[in-house]
């Protein structure tokens, strides 16, 4: 199990449970848990628009139950450091917890489809069963109230390498698509990480178009064709840096 800071998913634990695992695993490993319900879908349509019609389909399928105590069961996922405060609100939805001493101790509740998984400073989905062009998987992300993730520390790089196939190649938010040479990542911002494969970017011509969008391939950055029909990743960023 994959303790670091967006630990994998387990599904069918109740609260007591998940708390369980994250004393077991440490507090180097385990600062907190972020547990789920399992939810009907249109719950979260009231909270994050209409849902997408183009990829994949969320498992989610029972009646949305109140979080109360540790009655019930749904996805645990531990984390090695939590969102911060300002990011929470009261919507009931992933429900995060802090491990103090022997307690977990109810943290937040944070709105994100169940499909995202949680990091620190931000929840991630990984689209890696559709391949879409820059525009789409923008529009994609937009549909799930996210956008291309930025990327925009090395320890966000780290997560995404990790979590990442080497043999593909995946959308990220970083184009020059309004003024050549001039990098901008979604959210508006120029960025200040910079991870680009050597030799990159280099606005390679091809068949008469120039390299405007940039994606993550084996770790690093490379920008390439914007047409081109690549997996992607969108993020609900908790806090920008
Ligand atoms: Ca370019
Ligand atoms: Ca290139």
């Amino acid at each position: 199990m994959d303790t670091t800071a967006a630990g994998e998913r387990v599904s069918g634990l109740t609260v007591t449970d998940c708390g369980f695992r994250c004393f077991s695993a440490g507090r180097s490993a385990c600062r907190g848990f972020v547990w789920r319900p399992i939810v009907d879908a249109s719950f979260y349509d009231q909270y994050n628009g209409s849902r997408n019609g183009t990829s994949e389909d969320d498992s989610a399928t029972t009646a949305y139950t109140p979080l109360v105590g540790s009655s019930g069961t749904g996805r645990c996922g531990l984390m090695k450091c939590v969102p911060p405060p300002s990011s929470l609100t009261q919507a009931p939805g992933a429900q995060i917890y802090l491990m103090t001493g022997t307690n977990a101790v109810a943290y937040g509740s944070i709105m994100v489809p169940p499909s995202y998984s949680m990091a620190c400073t931000f929840a991630y989905r990984i689209y890696d069963k559709v391949q879409l062009n820059y525009t789409e998987a923008e529009m994609q992300c937009q549909r799930d109230r996210a956008r291309l993730i930025a990327i925009k520390t090395s320890e966000q790089q780290r997560i995404m390498t990790g979590k990442t196939s080497r043999s593909e190649a995946y959308w990220i938010g970083l184009d020059d698509r309004d003024t050549e040479g001039e990098f901008v990542m979604s959210g508006g911002t120029k960025p200040t990480y910079l991870n680009w494969d050597s030799g990159q970017p280099n606005n390679y011509v091809k068949f008469e178009k120039d390299q405007d969008c940039v994606m993550l391939f084996q770790g690093t950055w490379n920008d390439n064709q914007c047409d081109q029909m690549l997996r992607f990743i969108c993020e609900i960023p908790f806090l920008e840096f």
